[in-house]
């Protein structure tokens, strides 16, 4: 069977591509959600493409993904940078999960170069753009073979 990977988006991701384009690039959402898939097709992968604004939803995503998937991509934008409830849940259901940023976040305020969900991500990736998610999945996949 394929293996499952569920691709989680943080808070104000759904903005992609409107403002911002220096920083973020011109992509949509949904031109990630479109690579993802495209990639996954080429990895024999299945992906379960997710955005949430809110903190809860996405612990609960993590949660359910203990039944549901296989590993987990996550870009929690500010939560990485706020959060012990993401990371915990991470732990909890000790999925493998690659950690994606689309900027450089060493490269930027001080309050992004630390990140709570790297402690408990099994990688991370930053500073490559969209394509953070197409290497996240590379990993991914070869983790779980
Ligand atoms: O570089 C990343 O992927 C970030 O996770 C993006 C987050 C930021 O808080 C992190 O420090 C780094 C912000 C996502 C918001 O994206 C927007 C895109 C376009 C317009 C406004 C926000």
């Amino acid at each position: 069977m394929a293996k499952r990977v569920l691709v989680l988006n943080g808070p104000n991701l759904n903005l992609l591509g409107t403002r911002e384009p220096g920083i973020y690039g011109a992509h949509t959402l949904k031109d990630v959600e479109t690579l993802c898939k495209q990639t996954a097709t080429e990895l024999g992968l299945t992906i379960d493409f997710r955005q949430s604004n809110h903190e809860g939803e996405l612990v609960t995503w993590i949660q359910d993904a203990r039944k549901t998937a296989d590993a987990i991509v996550i870009n929690p934008a500010a939560y990485s940078h706020t959060s012990i409830a993401i990371p915990d849940a991470i732990k909890a259901v000790g999925l493998p999960v690659a950690e994606v940023h689309l900027s450089n976040i060493h490269q930027r305020e001080a309050f992004r170069h630390h990140s709570y969900v790297s402690a408990a991500a099994l990688g991370v990736i930053c500073g490559f753009g969209v394509t953070g998610y197409r290497l996240a999945l590379i990993a991914l996949a070869e983790k779980l073979k």
